[in-house]
C-alpha cells in the first residue's frame, strides 16, 4: 500500500507540475507580448512627437545642432537614448549609455534602404532595451533615420516574476491535492482495505466475528465476493469445529451438518418424505407482495437439514393466502425459496374439513383424549368420516409424490395422521414408514373412550416404526393395543406383530436445536452479566408499566393443558402466604393464542383473563402488579429475550408429551442462570431433573416451589443450569432426527414383503 501511495503521489506531483509549467509559460508569453505591444505603441507615439524636433536641424545638416536636441529630447522623453542618422547611416546626434549606442544601428540600414519604421528588443550587459527606428523625411524626401531606445529591463523582470509566482503556487497546489489524494486514499482505499484484510485475516485464523461493516462501497463487486466467502467459510469452518467437537466428545453430540451428512451416508438411493399438517414454509399476501415466513417450529429445524441433504418431499396442508400462487401446476414449490434443496407439495384443504378434521376430530377429540387434563374429547361421526377423508388425500398425495421412488422413507408426524401409516403401506409395503406421536398416550381406560379406537389403532399399525417422547406412552400403547386388538405384544421388545407385519414402538424424547459448548467449570459470578439480565428485566416490564425486582415468566400456546390457570393460583398462594414478595415478583404470562375456533379454548381464555384480572385487583399498587398478561405470538428472539431476562420460568402443564418450552428456557440461559420450575406430568420432567419438580395441581407446593426458585444460591442455581445444559446440548433436536430416521433405516420389513395387506382390511377387534 505504501508503494502504491509512493507512487501515485510522485505521478500526481509530475502531472500537476507539467500542467502548471506549460500554463505558465503560456501565461509569460502572453504576458510579455502584450507588454512588448504596449511599449512598442508608446515608443511610436514618443517618436511620432519628437520627429518635427529633429526634422529642422537634420535637414539643415546641423550636427551640432542635433547632438544638443539629442540630448535635450532623451532627457525630456526619459528615453534610455536617441540617435540621430544622415541618409547613409552616419551618426550626427546620440544621446545615452555608450555601451546601448555602441550596440545599435542594424535596424537603421534597412530603414534607410526601405524607408520603413524597424523595431527590435535587444540587450548588452545590464540592459534590456526596446530600439524604435524612424525615417525621418523632408517633405517626401527620405533625409535620415532616427532611433529611439527605450528601456524593455521591466518586462523582464515582470516575467521573472511571473514565473516566481508561478513556483509557489504549483508548490502550494501539489502540496494540497498530495495532502487531499493522500487522505482519500487513506479513507476510500487503505482504510477500508485494511478491514478487509483483517476480516480475511480473522477468517483465515479462525475468528470471523463481524469487525463492524467496512465501507466498501468503491468496490461493492468484491465486497459481496469477500461477503460470501466470509459466510461459506465461517459455516464451513463452524461445521469443521463441530465435526472435530463431536469426534473430541466420542460422537456424542449431533448438529445439523452431522445429521445431513449423516442421512446422506444411509439414504442410498432412498428419498425421504416427511407429512406434516403445519407446512414449514407460509407465503402470505403484505399489501401487494408476497412475503415467505418459516413458523417457529422445532420440526422445521430438525428435518430441514435431512431434506435439504437428500432432496426429499415435505407433505403439508397450505395454509397462507398466497400459498396457491407461488405453487406449480402439481401443487409443488422447491423450498427454501432462496436456495431451493427440496420440495414442498401442499394440500388444499376446504374450510369444512378445516373444522371437522382438524378443529373437531383431532382436537377437540384425539388431543384431549390423549391428555389427561379433564377437557371431555368430543367424538362426532361427521368429524370422524372427514379425518379418514383427509388422511387418505394426504396418502394420496405422498404416493404420487413417491410414485418414482423406490423403497421410498416417510416420516410421519403427529396425530393429525394416525390413519395415514396403513394407507401408505398398503399401496407401498417397499416403503419404511414411520409416524412420531407429539402428545402423551394415555392409558388403556382412558383411551378407550374413543368409539374409533380400533381403526385408530390399526392406522398406526401401519407404520414400521412408531415413536413417543417417553417409555410410558409406548407402555401405555402397548397395552392399549394388547386390549383392543388381535395381536402380538413384546413388552420386551417393544414391538407389535400384526398379520406378519411388525410395528416397533420407541421412545424418542424430542428437543430443540441447541448446538452450544456447555460452559461446564466456569465459575465465579460475574456481577456484570447479573446487572446487564437486570437492566433488561427492568425493561422488559416497564413496557407494561411495572416494576419488579424478581421476574417470573410463563410461555405457552393458550391452552387448558398447559396449566395456566394452576400456576396463577400457586402465585395467588405465594403472595398470600409470603406478603415479602408483593411488589417485588412480577409474572410475565406470554400466551399465544390458539385453536381460537374451538369453544373450550374460547372458554378458557376468558378464565385466564378472569383470573389475571382478579389476582391483579387484589394486590396491585401504584407501579406494581403481579401478573402481566401478553396474549400474542411472539417471534422467537423476543420470546429468547424474555427466557434470558427471567429469574424463574414456569412449565405447569397438567399433561404434556415433552413441553419444549422447558428446553428452550434452558438452552437459552447462556449465562447459566435462571430456575426451571417443571411440571412432573411433562416428558421433560423425565430428562431435566435438575428443574423444581412440581405437582401443578397442589397449588401450595408450587408456590413453595417458585419460593423455594426465587430464594435459590446464584452457585445451586448455576450448578443445576449447567447440568440441564449439558442435558440440552447432548440430546438436541438433531439427535431425535437421526435417532427415528436411523431406526427406520435399520429396521428389518421382511414380513411386509410381498404379503396381501388388502386382507388386512377388515380390522378384528379382541
Ligand atoms: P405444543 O403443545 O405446541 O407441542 P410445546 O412443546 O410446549 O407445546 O411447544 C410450544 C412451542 O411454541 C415452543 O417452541 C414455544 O416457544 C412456542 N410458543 C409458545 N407460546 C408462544 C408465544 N406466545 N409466542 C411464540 N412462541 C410461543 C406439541 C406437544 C408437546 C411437544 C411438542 C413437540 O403438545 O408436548 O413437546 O409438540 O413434540
Amino acid at each position: 500500500m505504501h508503494l502504491f501511495r509512493m507512487r501515485l503521489i510522485l505521478a500526481l506531483i509530475a502531472s500537476v507540475t507539467i500542467v502548471s509549467v506549460a500554463s505558465t509559460y503560456f501565461d509569460v508569453l502572453a504576458h510579455r507580448h502584450a507588454l512588448r505591444q504596449e511599449l512598442e505603441n508608446r515608443t511610436k507615439w514618443m517618436g511620432l512627437s519628437i520627429e518635427p524636433d529633429v526634422q529642422g536641424p537634420l535637414a539643415a545638416g546641423d550636427s551640432s545642432a542635433l547632438a544638443g536636441v539629442t540630448q535635450l529630447l532623451r532627457a525630456g522623453t526619459g528615453a534610455l537614448g536617441i540617435m540621430v542618422y544622415d541618409v547613409r547611416g552616419r551618426v550626427l546626434g546620440s544621446a545615452g549609455p555608450s555601451e546601448v549606442t555602441s550596440a545599435l544601428g542594424h535596424g537603421v540600414t534597412k530603414t534607410l534602404e526601405k524607408g520603413t519604421e524597424e523595431s527590435a528588443f535587444g540587450h548588452t550587459g545590464e540592459w534590456r532595451w526596446l530600439e524604435e527606428v524612424f525615417p525621418l523625411h523632408n517633405g517626401r524626401q527620405l533625409i535620415g533615420g532616427m532611433t529611439i531606445v527605450v528601456d524593455a529591463g521591466y518586462i523582464h523582470e515582470q516575467d521573472v516574476d511571473l514565473w516566481r509566482r508561478s513556483f509557489w503556487r504549483v508548490l502550494a497546489l501539489v502540496i494540497l491535492i498530495v495532502a487531499i489524494t493522500a487522505g482519500m486514499v487513506g479513507w476510500f482505499l487503505t482504510r477500508p482495505m485494511k478491514r478487509v484484510t483483517e476480516r480475511l485475516r480473522h477468517l483465515r485464523t479462525g475468528h470471523a466475528e463481524k469487525t463492524g461493516e467496512p465501507d466498501l462501497s468503491l468496490f461493492s463487486p468484491l465486497a459481496r465476493e469477500v461477503e460470501t466467502m466470509a459466510e461459506s467459510l465461517k459455516a464451513a469452518r463452524a461445521a469443521a469445529e463441530a465435526e472435530a467437537r463431536l469426534r473430541e466428545a466420542g460422537e456424542r453430540w449431533w448438529t445439523a451438518e452431522r445429521l445431513a451428512v449423516h442421512m446422506r451416508d444411509r439414504a442410498g438411493s432412498s428419498r425421504i418424505f416427511v407429512v406434516s399438517n403445519r407446512e414449514p414454509y407460509v407465503h402470505a399476501r403484505k399489501g401487494r407482495e408476497i412475503v415467505c415466513t418459516v413458523p417457529p417450529s422445532g420440526l422445521v429445524t430438525a428435518l430441514e437439514p435431512v431434506l435439504r441433504a437428500c432432496d426429499g418431499v415435505w407433505v403439508a396442508s397450505g395454509s397462507g393466502d398466497a400459498d396457491k400462487l407461488v405453487v406449480d401446476g402439481c401443487d409443488r414449490q422447491r423450498v427454501p425459496p432462496d436456495e431451493p434443496r427440496y420440495s414442498l407439495r401442499r394440500v388444499w384443504l376446504t374450510d369444512e374439513e378445516e373444522s371437522k378434521y382438524y378443529d373437531g376430530f383431532a382436537n377437540e377429540g384425539l388431543w384431549p383424549l390423549c391428555h389427561i387434563a379433564h377437557t371431555r374429547p368430543i367424538f362426532r361421526a361427521g368429524d370422524w368420516e372427514c379425518y379418514q377423508q383427509v388422511n387418505q388425500r394426504f396418502a394420496d398425495a405422498v404416493l404420487e409424490e413417491m410414485a418414482e421412488s423406490e423403497e421410498p422413507v416417510v416420516f410421519v408426524q403427529d396425530y393429525h395422521f394416525a390413519l395415514l401409516p396403513r394407507l401408505l403401506k398398503r399401496a407401498r409395503p417397499d416403503a419404511r414408514v414411520a409416524i412420531f406421536w407429539h402428545i402423551p398416550w394415555p392409558n388403556p381406560e382412558a383411551f378407550g373412550i374413543c368409539p374409533w379406537q380400533a381403526e385408530l389403532l390399526d392406522g398406526l399399525l401401519g407404520a414400521d416404526l412408531l415413536g413417543f417422547h417417553i417409555p410410558l406412552h409406548c407402555h401405555n400403547f402397548l397395552a392399549t393395543v394388547d386390549r383392543v386388538l388381535e395381536s402380538r405384544t413384546d413388552r420386551d421388545h417393544m414391538t407389535v406383530s400384526r398379520r406378519g407385519h411388525f410395528t416397533t414402538v420407541r421412545p424418542y424424547p424430542i428437543s430443540v436445536a441447541y448446538e452450544g459448548i456447555p460452559n461446564v467449570g466456569a465459575d465465579g459470578d460475574d456481577p456484570a452479566a447479573e446487572e446487564r439480565r437486570a437492566q433488561e428485566r427492568r425493561s422488559l416490564l416497564s413496557e407494561s408499566g411495572v416494576r419488579a425486582e424478581q421476574m417470573a415468566l410463563g410461555v405457552d400456546r393458550m391452552d387448558y393443558t398447559k396449566g395456566i390457570l394452576e400456576r396463577l393460583t400457586a402465585l395467588e398462594q405465594l403472595l398470600e402466604e409470603h406478603p415479602y414478595y408483593r411488589e417485588r415478583l412480577a409474572l410475565v404470562q406470554i400466551a399465544a393464542p390458539s385453536r381460537t375456533r374451538i369453544p373450550s379454548y374460547a372458554d378458557l381464555r376468558a378464565r385466564v383473563e378472569e383470573a389475571v384480572e382478579r389476582i391483579n385487583w387484589r394486590y396491585q399498587t401504584a407501579h406494581w402488579k403481579p401478573v402481566v398478561l401478553i396474549e400474542r405470538q411472539c417471534n422467537h428472539e423476543e420470546v429468547r429475550r424474555w427466557y434470558q431476562a427471567a429469574d424463574l420460568c414456569l412449565v405447569t402443564s397438567l399433561h404434556d408429551g415433552m413441553n419444549l418450552v422447558a428446553k428452550e428456557f434452558v438452552a437459552a440461559r447462556d449465562d447459566e442462570d435462571g430456575v426451571l420450575v417443571l411440571s412432573k406430568f411433562t416428558g421433560a420432567a423425565m430428562e431435566l431433573r435438575d428443574a423444581l419438580i412440581v405437582n401443578p395441581y397442589d397449588a401450595r407446593a408450587a408456590a413453595e416451589a417458585i419460593r423455594a426458585g426465587l430464594e435459590m444460591s446464584r452457585a445451586d442455581r448455576r450448578q443445576r443450569m449447567q447440568r440441564m445444559r449439558r442435558q440440552v446440548m447432548e440430546h438436541n433436536i438433531y439427535l431425535w432426527a437421526a435417532s427415528v430416521l436411523g431406526d427406520l433405516r435399520e429396521l428389518r420389513l421382511d414380513d411386509a414383503e410381498g404379503m396381501d395387506l388388502s386382507r388386512a382390511e377388515s380390522i378384528s377387534v379382541s
